[in-house]
């Protein structure tokens, strides 16, 4: 097969940069090693900042996120046993807000458009190599339904993950990752029971973190800060439920209990590869960087790349010039290391690391305080959580 963009990988970043090109006429064929339902049910982020609900919809794909997804105009931050804060986005935040509508259901809508269109979306085609990133002609070859078959492209894009094979085909030399590991996980749940709370809340305790999440009115997302390593299958209903209480407590009041229907630990990581590009190949989405999801960037990040390289690919088809190509990786990661601190802040600020001493509490307890009282420091907190304009 011969095409003009080769998109591997159909996750939020591949299948959101292909319907980008669709609409600009540019060609384009995305590679997704796993089968439809495997993608569309694969449990993961949930919040969309603003820029992501703004591409959505200028790609005419939010109809459903318009109709379904919750806006919710700010956070709420707990901490010390009962004292909390509410994070308010209009008025700290130059009116951006952010929506709770699952990455799930972003895959889905797209993966519809994308088949509605009648465009190549291959399932079940598991890219092995790409060759020739260095030449006008670089080739991906993928396996599918036991052949093997190649992608002759004039442009590759790597939207596989960070567990994908793109990466490795920028030469080692030409490449540098940078990377933190945390010394602790999330142990995330869905339940079915009515949120308890009517927005997200963060909560710091002695016993560690604790995120009250959602995913529409009867349906509940939630998470708790255990060691690395930790077995889902350890933590029965009961001591999840018990715990959360704990963690999230505030004015005794208890949380909503239900039926926990999906359990996974997911462990936490920070990681930027530079550059973004090599030759005719780009990397976007968790294929370059990965975030702790505590200031829910990751899929929002994905995104973000994607329109900028898409606005750089449909110059370049439309007037021939390379000057937004050559400049991806450098916007790109200006707005990727502003993400990385803020997710390392927001989760070195509000998880309780085993090792830490009690200064180091002390310190995360004076961070809080400063957030509450100060409007500069709420708004630092607000604006990059409902996400900084695309460049
Ligand atoms: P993705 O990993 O979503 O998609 C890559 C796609 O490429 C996959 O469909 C994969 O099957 C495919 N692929 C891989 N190798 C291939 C190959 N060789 N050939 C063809 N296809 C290949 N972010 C948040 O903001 N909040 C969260 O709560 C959150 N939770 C997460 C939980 C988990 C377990 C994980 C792993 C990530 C989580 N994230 C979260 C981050 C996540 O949402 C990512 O940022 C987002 O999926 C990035 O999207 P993509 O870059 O498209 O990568
Ligand atoms: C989620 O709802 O899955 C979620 C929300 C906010 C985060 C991380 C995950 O920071």
């Amino acid at each position: 097969m011969r095409t003009t963009v080769g998109i591997i990988g159909g996750g939020p970043s591949g299948l959101l940069l292909a319907r980008l090109l669709h609409r600009a006429g540019v060609d384009c064929v995305v590679l997704e090693s796993r089968q439809r339902a495997y993608v569309e049910r694969r449990q993961r982020a949930g919040i969309l900042e603003q820029s992501t609900v703004d591409a959505l919809r200028e790609a005419g794909a939010a109809e459903r996120l318009d109709a379904e997804g919750l806006v919710h105009d700010g956070i709420e931050l707990r901490w010390g046993g009962g004292r909390s804060h509410r994070i308010d986005f209009p008025s700290l935040a130059s009116g951006r807000r952010v929506w709770v509508y699952a990455q799930t259901e972003v895959v889905k809508d797209l993966i519809a458009l994308r088949l509605a269109d009648g465009a190549p979306l291959h399932f079940g085609a598991e890219v092995t190599s790409v060759e020739g990133v260095d030449t006008d002609r670089p080739v991906v070859t993928y396996v599918q339904e036991g052949r093997t078959r190649t992608l002759t492209c004039d442009y590759v894009v790597g939207c596989d993950g960070f567990h994908g094979v793109t990466r490795a085909a920028v030469p080692g030399a030409a490449r540098t990752t940078y990377e933190r590991t945390y010394p602790y996980s999330w142990l995330g749940i869905l339940a079915d029971v009515p949120p308890s709370c009517d927005e997200l809340v963060y909560a710091h305790s002695s016993r560690g973190f604790a995120l009250h999440s959602m995913r529409s009115p009867d349906v509940s997302r939630l998470y708790l800060q255990v060691p690395n390593g930790t077995d889902p299958a350890s933590w029965s209903g009961e001591q999840i439920w018990d715990e959360l209480d704990f963690r999230l407590a505030r004015d005794g009041r208890q949380l909503e209990r239900g039926p926990i229907t999906a359990k996974s630990v997911l462990p936490m990581r920070s990681s930027v590869t530079e550059p973004m590009r090599f030759g005719r190949l780009f990397l976007a989405g968790d294929a370059a960087h990965i975030v702790p999801p505590t200031g829910a960037k990751g899929l929002n990040l994905a995104a973000a790349d994607v329109v900028v390289l898409a606005r750089a690919l449909i110059r370049q088809r439309t007037a021939g010039s390379t000057d937004l190509l050559d400049a991806y990786s450098d916007t790109c990661l200006r707005r990727v290391w502003r993400a990385e601190h803020f997710s390392w802040f927001m989760t070195t600020t509000l998880h309780t690391d085993p090792e830490q001493s009690g200064f180091d509490t002390r310190l995360q307890i004076s961070q809080l305080e400063r957030i509450a009282s100060s409007p500069h420091a709420a708004a630092e907190l607000a604006s990059n959580y409902a996400g900084l304009p695309i460049p």
